[in-house]
């Protein structure tokens, strides 16, 4: 994320919001994860949790699926939001700098214990990268993760 990306949050919100990394970084400490790879290892980065980004808005009680668009390389993914409100965070910076887009900035979206890849509508592929939008939605919305292993098979080489 550079300093002047901005995050588009829309759907079922109040009003449309664009988040930047300073609105990242004056989450209270209580949402702050100064290194991810405490949580899960291997990762690194700090992040805020999913549920500090949702003290910005007020969303109506029937807002059941959140989306993750990744514009850059066109990636989407629209999971249940009961099950990741709690636990998934966002990583937003990397070395005290905003989160490089080679490692999936602006915002990663990183859920700690997914299931394995096609295992559950939460799983793997559902942490996106590149995130530069998240919907709030009722009803399961946009989505391209790959269905099929072959498809599958080819995103990872890729990667
Ligand atoms: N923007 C974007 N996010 C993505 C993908 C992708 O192709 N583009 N692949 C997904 C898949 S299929 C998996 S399994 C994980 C892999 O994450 P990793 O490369 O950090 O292990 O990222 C997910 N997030
Ligand atoms: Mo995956």
């Amino acid at each position: 994320m550079t300093n002047s990306a901005t995050i588009k949050i829309s759907g079922q919100v109040d009003s449309p919001l664009q988040v930047t990394y300073q609105h990242f970084c004056q989450l209270p400490t209580e949402f702050q994860i100064g290194d991810v790879g405490q949580l899960v290892p291997g990762r690194a980065g700090a992040a805020v949790k999913l549920a500090g980004l949702l003290q910005l808005i007020q969303l109506p009680p029937e807002t059941d699926y959140i989306g993750l668009h990744g514009t850059h390389d066109n990636f989407h993914a629209s999971i249940p939001l009961a099950e990741v409100k709690d636990r998934a965070v966002l990583i937003y910076q990397l070395d005290g700098k905003p989160l490089p887009q080679e490692k999936g900035g602006p915002i990663r979206f990183l859920i700690p214990d997914h299931a394995a890849c096609h295992a559950a509508e939460i799983d793997e592929c559902a942490n996106v990268k590149f995130v530069d939008h998240i919907e709030f939605t009722q009803g399961k919305g946009y989505d391209n993760r790959p269905e099929d292993d072959q498809e599958h098979a080819r995103l990872h080489e890729q990667q």
